[in-house]
């Protein structure tokens, strides 16, 4: 048993037992899947047929079994996306599965999936879009007590155990709507009723923790780019950040002191959308980049939530595979080891805590080192400001990293030391440290990797950087000769804020006479600002191509981002 030393009493504000738990999570993943999968969009209108959802070889299985394979400890189903579009048969609306051609109507791909992660040995949990495009009711009260809380009943009763349900931020706007097709607002503090659909969550899994801008449990981490603040405090004030209004900073630090424990949780996907899109088989993160946002996201005290969306298959590409196996290869060479495992420790660990603000680690032997991981012991609160790591050179101490905050977990890598003894100054603290982790690790280069995507990268022809703070629109000439054109690039190089979130691309070949060959929405361009792919239904030869921003989001002028042209 732990036998905590008498100095030390609880510190600030603590996270709860369910909290402590969910910290040990560390990484676990995202499934984006639905119809969007098979219309190549991000955000579906929500007047989509339910038709279209055809995955030809989806086998939950296989992809719980990646995620295990890559060191997943659960995975998180988009059981319904902002289209409305349920992935299993509800009660509450006809927009689902029931009325698709999978499994001839019969399907439930919330009971395939957490069955295959129950098998699998991995936790399962939900999300469950707020905003519905397609529903009729949505904006009005009934809308939540009468469909949204009626279908997160069902998640919760049907599915087993959940580790995280999971309420995104996107709110109102354009939509269906049933048919009405308009755009609805509603009022992110009062519309949900948030306190009473917690509750729910509470009643029916009182083990899983909740994901929203202002937690209960977990928080955002104030971007889709799976990096957390350095530092990154795991309190925050609340004030009065609701889900769908809060300050994306604040989020990504939290706030030394804050008055509420929020785990930041560092969403991102694999690929620069969160929906399978063909066109980015090329760009699937390298192993690389996948280990400098662990060491972003859990390394900084938070967990690390990555996407991998299922192709039209329903299988997770090779692409995508050969890059987590690769992250899970190097995560084992790196971290199977504790380098300080036999060190003699003084002070010695007291109750198995390290609570003084020196400790030096003198190793057996001189080993090659370059990457330390504190943690805290949490149910006692994040105590410790800041911190410094020194290696002895033979005659001196010389500092190798240094840092404020710990909490959950703190991972500095440094450049490789070879030496045996270590000291860990902790430089500033609020109370008496409370440390349950020391550790040393040699982390190998990671060798660079060759994935052959079978996928031919899009080849632009001819660029365009708009510079004039009201210039909406882009007109290529592409001459008398004009080559075939595929589609177009529009890069929102823009400081977040001011881009476009609706296009129109027209083409004509007097200048005089224009014909509209597509238009529609940049969907969640704000949150994730990655470049946007238009393809068109064939390529086009045409002498003018004009690009048009409709319409803006969070301002109305574009300050500086670039149109390609792809080849056709
Ligand atoms: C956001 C959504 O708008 C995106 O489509 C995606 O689901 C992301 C994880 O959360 O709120």
């Amino acid at each position: 048993m732990f036998v905590l030393p008498s100095v030390l009493t609880p510190y600030g504000v603590l996270p709860t037992a369910r909290q402590i738990r969910h910290h040990a999570r560390q990484f676990y993943g995202f499934l984006h899947f639905t119809i969007n999968t098979f219309t190549g969009k991000e955000w579906g209108f929500g007047d989509e047929s339910p038709q279209l959802f055809n995955p030809t070889d989806f086998d939950a299985d296989a992809i719980a079994t990646v995620a295990r394979d890559c060191g997943m400890s659960g995975l998180i189903l988009t059981c319904k996306h902002h289209d409305g579009f349920c992935l299993w048969p509800t009660a509450t609306t006809a927009h689902s599965v029931a009325a698709s051609p999978f499994r001839d109507g019969k399907g439930d791909v919330v009971r395939e999936m957490s069955d295959a992660c129950r098998r699998a040995r991995i936790e399962f949990g939900v999300y469950l879009s707020p905003w519905d495009r397609n529903h009729p009711l949505y904006g009005t009260p009934e809308y939540v007590t009468d469909v949204y809380r009626p279908q997160l009943r069902e998640l919760l009763t049907n599915y087993g155990n959940l580790f995280e349900v999971w309420f995104d931020g996107a709110n109102g706007g354009d939509g269906y709507y049933g048919g009405a097709r308009e755009t609805r607002h509603i009022d992110a503090r009062t519309y949900y009723g948030w306190p009473e659909t917690w509750a729910i969550v509470r009643e029916l899994q009182p083990d899983a923790v909740m994901f929203s801008d202002a937690g209960p449990d977990v928080r955002w981490v104030g971007n889709e780019d799976g990096i957390a603040g350095d530092p990154c405090w795991a309190t925050m004030s609340l004030g009065d950040t609701v889900p769908g209004h809060a300050d994306h900073k604040q989020l990504n630090g939290g706030d030394r002191d804050g008055d509420t424990w929020l785990i930041p949780e560092c969403d991102v996907s694999i690929r620069p959308g969160w929906f399978w899109h063909e066109s980015e088989t090329s760009q699937v993160r390298s192993v690389k980049n996948l280990v400098d946002l662990y060491f972003q996201s859990v390394g900084r005290g938070g967990t690390f939530l990555l996407n991998l969306p299922p192709d039209r298959r329903g299988r997770i590409p090779d692409a995508d595979i050969a890059s987590l196996l690769g992250f899970r290869e190097h995560f084992d060479a790196t971290f199977t080891a504790d380098l300080a495992d036999g060190a003699a420790v003084s002070p010695e660990p007291s109750g198995g805590l390290y609570t003084s603000h020196d400790t030096v680690i003198t190793l057996p032997e001189p080993r090659v080192v370059n990457v330390v991981s504190l943690r805290e012991h949490l149910a006692l609160g994040q105590r410790v400001d800041e911190w410094a790591f020194d290696v002895w050179d033979g005659n001196d101490w010389r500092q190798i990293a240094a840092a404020q905050s710990i909490g959950a977990r703190r991972l500095a890598r440094f450049e490789e030391v070879t030496a045996d003894r270590f000291r860990l100054r902790l430089t500033s603290a609020a109370a008496a440290p409370a440390l349950s982790e020391i550790s040393l690790f040699f982390e190998p280069e990671i060798a660079s990797q060759v994935v052959d995507t079978g996928s031919r990268p899009l080849e632009v022809i001819e660029s365009a950087t708009v510079t004039q703070p009201d210039q909406q629109s882009v007109l290529f000439d592409r001459g008398n000769a004009p080559e075939n054109v595929a589609g177009v690039i529009y890069y929102p190089y823009a400081p977040r804020g001011h881009v476009a979130d609706r296009y129109s691309i027209s083409i004509s070949d007097d200048g005089e006479e224009w014909l509209e060959i597509a238009e529609g929405e940049f969907s969640n361009i704000l949150a994730n600002p990655i470049p946007q792919t238009v393809l068109f239904d064939e390529s086009q030869k045409a002498r003018f191509v004009l690009f048009q921003g409709t319409r803006y989001v969070a301002g109305d002028i574009v300050v500086l981002s670039q149109v390609h042209l792809i080849r056709g």
